[in-house]
């Protein structure tokens, strides 16, 4: 059985008579126990009584308290969201604003796009243009190049074709020169032959012509030969101009070639495309315009080579036919030459043979020779005439011989005395006409004993030699060189055989 209680009663609790008090549903008490539990039990239950009306009395107050602090957010909730709401209604004008502007900045943008494009168009258009330009102009640069090299290997085998003119021309001259000495030797001798010989004159009167042609031949060659080198010096300095510009357009090739490949790789950004385009379409066109100005030079330079090389051709053929008539004459002047010497051998042997038998119609006239002998010096065991007449080296041995003696050899201080104590101005017996520079006296014996004036013998103008002994000198060195042609006084030295 179940008891409930009430709040304040527990002093006047009665109980029943039974002996067993139940104290929970499974248990019962002892009546003897019942009365001190029950007591115990009041108290309890007042005190949970009292506890629970506590709490009921905090809850009540902490209810209070969070609906007094729910109205109080509510109330900040409401003035924040106000606020918010107003701030909200500011921010979407501004965003309507905003839209409003980026629509219209997009709608330009949109336009700016499509100008963009269609100036990109345009400008990849002229691009292509000017690529296909510059392909031309690169190929017609490549063209003009191959056919420069060709002018300048054509120039060269010109130039060495030239040079051997030159040296062909040189070798001319050379054999001119000595042909011309042999050709005054010649007159020289035939100076000497003059008088017995009239047609030799006239022979020499052509040579002179002849010399006088060749010289003036020469001098033409000499002027042709001068211009050749001015011009291959032009071409020299051309060639070297030409080899600058070529490498420049290397150059310039080259940086068209970075430049088209800059191109290629900037399509990403339009505005920069637009200007790498319009600064390259900028370049492009002037080096399309230098390189215009280069080709018409190249043009023009090949043009004034090809004149260069027609004219070049031209003397070249000159030369050629210069070259053949000189060389023509050159054999004429050999064969002249050729036959000349025969007739000069000829006179020569009839020359010796008319003194040989003269020296022997002497020697069998003695009385000739007694009349002769008057006229002489003696000095030692020798015998001098000194002449009248004046006559060339070559006659007056002649004489010499003639009369049984030769010219004067001078082999001892004493004789080299007697002789200036006679101070006439005659040729003696000592010549280098077989040898430059060697001395012989008339008998073929060597020069030993030396008496030659101060710079003597100088072969003067490379035309003397044979000696002439001079008068008048404070010294005994009294002997000089001159050319055989001239007409002296001379000397003959006879040594009668010792009896
Ligand atoms: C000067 C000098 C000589 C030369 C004659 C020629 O006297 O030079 O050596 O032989 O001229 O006339
Ligand atoms: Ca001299």
């Amino acid at each position: 059985m179940k008891h409930s209680k009430k709040c304040g009663d527990s002093e006047s609790i009665a109980y029943s008579n039974f002996d067993m008090i139940e104290v929970n549903d499974s248990t019962y008490l002892d009546k003897a126990d019942q009365t001190q539990g029950i007591r115990a039990g009041g108290r309890r239950s007042r005190l949970a009584a009292v506890c629970l009306g506590l709490l009921c009395v905090l809850l009540l107050i902490t209810i209070i308290v969070i609906c007094v602090r729910s109205v109080r957010e509510k109330e900040a909730m409401d003035q924040t969201i106000s606020s918010l709401s107003e701030n909200c209604t500011a921010e979407r004008e501004t965003l309507l604003s905003s839209i409003t502007t980026l629509t219209e900045e997009r709608d330009q943008l949109k336009n700016s796009y499509k100008d963009l494009s269609e100036e990109k168009d345009q400008l990849k258009k002229s691009n292509k243009d000017l690529t296909e330009e510059r392909d031309q102009l690169t190929k017609s640069n490549k063209d003009l190049s191959e056919e420069r090299d060709q002018l300048t290997k054509s120039n060269k085998d010109l130039s060495e074709e030239r040079d051997q003119l030159t040296k062909s021309n040189k070798d001319l001259s050379e054999e001119r020169d000595q042909l011309k000495i042999s050709n005054k030797d010649l007159t020289e001798e035939r100076d000497q032959l003059k008088n017995s010989n009239k047609d030799l004159t006239e022979e020499r009167d052509q040579l002179k012509n002849s010399n006088k042609d060749l010289t003036e031949e020469r001098d033409q060659l000499k002027n042709s030969n001068k211009d050749l080198t001015e011009e291959r010096d032009q071409l020299k300095n051309s060639n070297k101009d030409l080899t600058e510009e070529r490498d420049q357009l290397k150059n310039s090739n080259k940086d068209l070639t970075e430049e088209r490949d800059q191109l290629k790789n900037s399509n990403k950004d339009l505005t920069e495309e637009r200007d790498q385009l319009k600064n390259s379409n900028k370049n492009l066109t002037e080096e399309r315009d230098q390189l215009k100005n280069s080709n018409k030079d190249l043009t023009e330079e090949r043009d004034q080579l090809k004149n260069s090389n027609k004219d070049l051709t031209e003397e070249r053929d000159q030369l050629k036919n210069s070259n053949k008539n000189l060389t023509e004459e050159r054999d004429q002047l050999k064969n002249s030459n050729k036959n000349l010497t025969e007739e000069r051998d000829q006179l020569k042997n009839s020359c010796q043979n008319l003194i040989e038998q003269k020296k022997k119609d002497q020697q069998k006239n003695p009385i000739h020779i007694l009349n002769d002998l008057a006229s002489w010096k003696k000095f030692g065991s020798s015998h001098y005439y000194i002449s009248t007449e004046a006559k060339t080296w070559d006659k007056a041995r002649q004489n010499c011989r003639e009369r049984g003696a030769d010219l004067v050899i001078i082999n001892s201080r004493e004789e080299q005395e007697f002789i200036k104590r006679e101070n006439k101005y005659v040729w003696i017996g000592l010549t280098d006409a077989e040898e430059e520079g060697v001395w012989k006296w008339v008998d073929g014996s060597p020069l030993t004993t030396r008496f030659w004036n101060t710079g003597e013998p100088n072969n003067y103008a490379k035309g003397e030699d044979c000696a002439v002994f001079k008068d008048g000198t404070s010294t005994l060195q009294t002997w000089n060189d001159l050319p055989c042609c001239y007409e002296n006084l001379w000397i003959c030295e006879a040594t009668l055989p010792s009896s």
